[in-house]
């Protein structure tokens, strides 16, 4: 089966956990004035038991935000090559602030880890991919984003219900509507969790009664750290490793292996998971020629325009994060200098 495919455009699609979007007319507007939508979503919430304080406090008065539209129209999928897409995310300056930051916060990265059992490097780089260590959160308040992207036909059923998530979160006390900023789409605090994944994730590492993404560090890596391991990672191992695949190689690789089939579109542009015993027959070598390491464990080969990487089960659950394969190779790579 051929694996040219594999060429990687960079998929660009948009924040953390949004599916893409379907095709559609880019002009074509929402169908209905805001405010009457609006006052038929307030309508829904009372349905759904949502209390009138809080209502009032999150929905009542909103108005849709202009650049939330336009920033959701020009999505496009952006192609450059992955080493330019990493060298605008990753610097020497930038390793260095993650070095630090491992060093302040060193005991609390340690009870992390020994609760979650996450390497503390990958905490660490998707805190700063997300959100270069917690300094660029976006101050957009989540109600209105929110509602922009539900009253838009676009993606309005995910958004809606992010939107009814997001009410939760508020009905819980965790934050109040007023604190509660993110991202053009809704993803908020450190680890920039969509309201949804926030329901499912978040931790209240620091006990104090609340699981605090915006403000807690201890809160914003512990989530971070749970959302992995409830994808399923394993801190026995790594997520991989760059490779070397010559010309004949990859020959043999395109005839002799598949592609995976299922998960996400990341997830489906590479091949089969075969053990490294395979990768080493096949003729695919560590990036200085040498052989594979001989451990028992299986890979995927993920092929980008300039580099290629083996990559093991843990790095599934850095694509569950995001799922592009720009993305989670720079995760990867970045804790690898944060080890
Ligand atoms: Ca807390």
């Amino acid at each position: 089966m051929r694996l040219l495919g594999l060429v990687l455009a960079a998929v660009l699609l948009g924040p953390p956990h949004v599916p893409a979007a379907a095709p559609q007319d880019p002009v074509s507007g929402p169908s209905r004035p805001f405010d009457e939508w609006l006052q038929e979503l307030i309508a829904e919430a009372h349905d759904r038991g949502y209390s009138k304080a809080i209502i009032n406090r999150t929905l009542a008065g909103l108005a849709p935000l202009e650049r939330v539209i336009q920033n959701d129209r020009s999505q496009a999928e952006l192609v450059v090559g992955f080493d330019r897409y990493y060298r605008a995310r990753i610097s020497p300056q930038f390793v260095r602030r993650g070095r630090e930051l491992a060093r302040q916060h060193r005991r609390l990265l340690a009870r992390i880890e020994n609760t979650y059992d996450v390497q503390r490097r990958f905490l660490l780089a998707i805190w700063g991919i997300e959100t270069r260590y917690g300094r660029v959160k976006g101050n957009i308040p989540v109600f209105q984003a929110l509602a922009t992207l539900a009253w838009e036909p676009r993606r309005s059923d995910f958004f809606r219900a992010e939107l009814f998530d997001a009410l939760t979160i508020v009905s819980r006390g965790h934050i109040d509507a007023a604190s509660m900023t993110g991202s053009w789409a809704g993803a908020m605090g450190h680890p920039q969790f969509m309201p949804s994944s926030y329901l499912k994730f978040a931790e209240d590492f620091d006990r104090d009664g609340r699981r605090d993404i915006w403000r807690s560090t201890g809160d914003s890596l512990a989530s971070i750290a749970n959302y992995l391991k409830q994808w399923g990672w394993d801190d026995e191992f790594t997520w991989g490793r760059e490779v070397r695949v010559t010309a004949a190689a990859r020959g043999r690789v395109d005839r002799e292996t598949t592609r995976r089939t299922e998960g996400c579109y990341a997830m489906r542009n590479m091949t089969e998971r075969i053990p490294l015993e395979e990768w080493q027959r096949l003729g695919v070598r560590r990036v200085n020629g040498t052989s594979l390491p001989t451990a028992d464990v299986k890979a995927g080969l993920v092929i980008t325009d300039t580099r290629s990487f083996l990559v093991y089960d843990n790095y599934d659950a850095i694509l569950r994060y995001n799922c592009a394969h720009y993305y989670a190779l720079t995760v990867a790579l970045l804790a690898d200098q944060l080890r």
